[in-house]
C-alpha cells in the first residue's frame, strides 16, 4: 500500500467514530432554517452540506484543510527551482489534511506516474467527435468512456463491505486523476494547435507535464501548478463539487460522478465565467480599436453593460463577501512575471473601477472579483487564447478537490443524498396564503 493511502488509511477510524458520535448522540439538533426563498433561490446560504476538505469563509475566502492559500503555496513542497508546489502535494495536503514532506511527495508523484498512461480508445472516441464539439463535452465524455475502467464497480459486484468502499475508490481517484492532464492537453493540441499532441514526459510531475504537453515554455509549468490548485476546491456547496458528491452518493463510481460534476462546471454561471470574463475584456478591446480605454470609458463600458441586463463577468460570488483570494494569488503572480501586459492592466483598471459601480448598482451582494476574473488574463498571456478551453482547465484543478470530497464520503458513509421536495400549493400554504 502507498505511504498516501497508508496515512489516509490511518485517518479513517478517528473521523468515522466523530461522525457516529455526532449521528447516534447529536442526530437532532437543528443546524439552520430553511425559507422559502431557499426553496427557489439555489438554497443559497442553508447549510446541510459537511467537507474538511476546504471550508469558504465569505469574508476570508477559502481555507484548503485549514490552510489559506498563501499558507499553502508557501508551505507545499516544490520542485528544485520552482516557485509554485507540486499539484500532486496539494492533493495529498486534501486527501490526507497534512502537509506532505519531501519524501511523501517522490511517493505521490511515482502514484500519479504510474498511473497516468491513458487508454488508446479514449483517443479513438474523442478524435469521432466532430471536431467543433466544446472542449468541456469532450472532457466529460473522455471520463466518462473510461468508466470500465472502475475497480470500485469490479470490486462491489465481487461483494465489498461498505466499510471498504474508500479503498477502490481511491483506486479509481488516482487512476482517473493522472490521466487529465494528457486528455486535456491532446484536446487543446487536437482542436486549436492543427491536431498535433506532445507526448507526455514522464520525467515531469503533474503541473510541469501538462504545461509539457500543451507545448508552451517556461514558466507555463509554474502558471499549471497555480491554477490546478487555485482551482482545486470551493467547499461542498458549489455546483461542481456538490453535483460530484450527490451522483457519488448512489455509489456511482468517480468516473460517473466526475464526468457529472463537469457537466455542471460546464454552465455559464459556473466554471464557463472565466472565458465569458475574456471574451468580455475582448469587446472592450475591440471597441477601442485594440488600445487600453480610459478610466472613464471604462467606466461607461461597465455602466453599459449593467444597463443592458448582463452581469460583469468574473465580479460577484454566492458566498464570498470580499475579494477572492484566488484572484490575489493570480494577481501577485502577474505583477511579477507579467507587469506590462495590456490585459493584466486593463484587468487591473477593472478591480478599481467595477466594485465602486456594483455597489453604486445596489444588486450584487458581493462587488469584488472572483477568481475568473483574473486567470483569463494569465492563459492569454502565454498564449492559450482559445478561452473555450479554459473551464476544461479549472476541471483539472476541480478534480482534485471533488474526488478528495468522494473517498472521505465513502470513508465516513454518506448516505445516498434525498432531500424532500414541496408543492406551490404546500408552500403557499405554509406563507399563509392558501
Ligand atoms: N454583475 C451584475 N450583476 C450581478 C453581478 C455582477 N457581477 N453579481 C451579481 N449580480 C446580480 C445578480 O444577477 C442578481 O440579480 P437578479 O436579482 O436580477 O438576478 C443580484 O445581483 C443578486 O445576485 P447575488 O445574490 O449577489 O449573486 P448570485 O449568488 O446570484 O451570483 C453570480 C451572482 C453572477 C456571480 C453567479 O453567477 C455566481 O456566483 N457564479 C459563479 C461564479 C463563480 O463563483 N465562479 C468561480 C467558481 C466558483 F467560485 C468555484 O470555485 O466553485
Amino acid at each position: 500500500m502507498s505511504k498516501l493511502k497508508q496515512k489516509l488509511a490511518e485517518k479513517i477510524p478517528s473521523y468515522r467514530e466523530r461522525v457516529t458520535k455526532l449521528m447516534k448522540e447529536y442526530g437532532d439538533v437543528v443546524v439552520d432554517q430553511v425559507h422559502i426563498r431557499q426553496f427557489y433561490g439555489g438554497m443559497r446560504g442553508l447549510k446541510c452540506l459537511t467537507t474538511d476538505i476546504s471550508y469558504l469563509d465569505p469574508n476570508e475566502g477559502i481555507r484548503f484543510r485549514g490552510y489559506t492559500i498563501p499558507e499553502v503555496l508557501e508551505k507545499l513542497p516544490k520542485p528544485k527551482g520552482a516557485e509554485m508546489p507540486y499539484v500532486e502535494g496539494h492533493f495529498f495536503l486534501l486527501l490526507t489534511g497534512e502537509i506532505p514532506t519531501q519524501e511523501d511527495i517522490q511517493d505521490v508523484v511515482d502514484e500519479f506516474k504510474a498511473r497516468n498512461r491513458v487508454p488508446h480508445y479514449v483517443y479513438d472516441l474523442l478524435r469521432e467527435m466532430p471536431r467543433d464539439t466544446h472542449p468541456m463535452t469532450m472532457f466529460s465524455a473522455a471520463i466518462l468512456a473510461m468508466q470500465r475502467e472502475s475497480v470500485f464497480v469490479k470490486r462491489y459486484n465481487e461483494g465489498l463491505s461498505k466499510m471498504d468502499y474508500w479503498d477502490p475508490y481511491y483506486e479509481d481517484a488516482l487512476n482517473l486523476l493522472a490521466k487529465l492532464p494528457e486528455i486535456a492537453a491532446y484536446i487543446y493540441r487536437m482542436k486549436y494547435k492543427a491536431d498535433t499532441p506532445i507526448a507526455s514526459n514522464p520525467e515531469l510531475d503533474f503541473g510541469a507535464n501538462f504545461a509539457h504537453m500543451m507545448g508552451i515554455d517556461h514558466p507555463y509549468d509554474e502558471v499549471a501548478r497555480l491554477y490546478f490548485i487555485l482551482h482545486s476546491d470551493h467547499e461542498s456547496g458549489n455546483v461542481s463539487a456538490h453535483t460530484t458528491h450527490l451522483v457519488a452518493s448512489a455509489l456511482s463510481d468517480p468516473y460517473y460522478a466526475l464526468s457529472a460534476g463537469m457537466n455542471g462546471l460546464a454552465g455559464p454561471l459556473h466554471g464557463l465565467a472565466n472565458q465569458e470574463v475574456l471574451r468580455w475584456i475582448q469587446h472592450v478591446m475591440d471597441k477601442m480599436g485594440g488600445k487600453l480605454p480610459s478610466k472613464e470609458e471604462l467606466k461607461k463600458f461597465v455602466w453599459d453593460t449593467l444597463n443592458s441586463g448582463q452581469v460583469i463577468p468574473g465580479y460577484g460570488h454566492a458566498v464570498l463577501r470580499k475579494t477572492d483570494p484566488r484572484y490575489t494569488a493570480q494577481r501577485e503572480f502577474a505583477l511579477k512575471h507579467l507587469p506590462d501586459d495590456e490585459i493584466f492592466q486593463l484587468v487591473s483598471m477593472l478591480y478599481e473601477v467595477v466594485p465602486p459601480i456594483l455597489m453604486e448598482h445596489g444588486k450584487a451582494k458581493n462587488p469584488w472579483p472572483n477568481v475568473d476574473a483574473h486567470s483569463g488574463v494569465i492563459q492569454w498571456h502565454y498564449g492559450v487564447r482559445e478561452y473555450d478551453f479554459y473551464t476544461v482547465m479549472f476541471g483539472v484543478g476541480r478534480a482534485i478537490g471533488v474526488l478528495s470530497n468522494i473517498v472521505w464520503d465513502r470513508a465516513v458513509g454518506q448516505a445516498i443524498e434525498r432531500p424532500k421536495s414541496l408543492t406551490t400549493d404546500m408552500l403557499e400554504k405554509v406563507a399563509g396564503i392558501k
